[in-house]
């Protein structure tokens, strides 16, 4: 070779200059549609009438749940901004009156450990005005339970399986996302994080990769249906303008 180079040196400077080309991502143009001033205060009024009327709900009645809505709600899940895009989570939904008994059953005996003995009195006292305790029967009575896993590892488009980024935020903001639209098309749910919940894995069969993040009860308020009379922190003291 004239230069002198050798073939890994050129294949280097290749490299180097294609490397832009190469690692462009593909994209596409945004869908995005702008709405007028009015428009979107208007929206946001009444968004947020919706959203100060979702409590979490401990009396369910029985009654099902039209087919296919959980399904859609939870693509609207799935849509949620995650780490990497890897989208390192799995919803077991728990229709089946036996797996719900099963469930039922082993979160009250972790409950009865938690309150027996387990939590901290400090713990017991913080709770103590929502007057929770080892009794779940919401378990069963509610038409479906919507069992949350978040994945340590996933498959890459390569086939290979790689680590999970953020795996916390992102099962966090899917389940928002979650619980904002089975609100929104008017179903009451319930964030029921009994602890541990590896019974979980077991019940549902689901691989020990899989860490069990949270048990959502969802369904209809029971008629008699009461909520903890509680407040919410007003705008000024969660946020600042800067
Ligand atoms: N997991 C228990 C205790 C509990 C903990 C928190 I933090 C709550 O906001 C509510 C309950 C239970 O479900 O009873």
């Amino acid at each position: 070779m004239k230069s002198g180079l050798s073939a890994a040196v050129i294949e280097l400077a290749l490299r180097a200059k294609y490397r832009i080309l190469v690692a462009m991502p593909k994209t596409i143009p945004l869908c995005f549609e702008r709405v007028s001033e009015d428009e979107m205060r208007s929206r946001s009024a009444s968004l947020l009438k919706v959203m100060k009327a979702r409590r979490s709900v401990r009396a369910f009645s029985s009654d099902l749940i039209p087919e296919g809505v959980i399904e859609k709600c939870l693509e609207i899940a799935g849509r949620a901004p995650n780490g990497a895009n890897q989208q390192a989570w799995h919803f077991a939904v728990v229709k089946s009156p036996e797996v719900k008994r099963r469930i039922r059953e082993a979160a009250e005996a972790e409950e009865r450990e938690f309150y027996g003995s387990r939590a901290p009195q400090e713990w017991l006292d913080a709770l103590d005005h929502l007057g929770t305790d080892a009794q779940k029967p919401f378990l069963e009575k509610a038409p479906a339970l919507i069992a949350i896993f978040q994945k340590s590892k996933v498959v890459d488009e390569s086939g290979e399986e790689v680590k999970v980024y953020y795996p916390k935020e992102s099962i966090g903001l899917a389940t928002g996302f979650l619980i904002s639209a089975l609100h929104q098309v008017g179903l009451a749910t319930l964030t029921h994080t009994p602890s541990p919940m590896k019974f979980l894995t077991e019940i549902l069969g689901r691989s020990p990769s899989e860490k069990p993040f949270l048990l959502l009860v969802v369904g209809y308020p029971a008629e008699d249906c009461e909520v903890p009379d509680i407040t919410k922190l007003n705008l000024a003291d969660i946020s600042s303008t800067h």
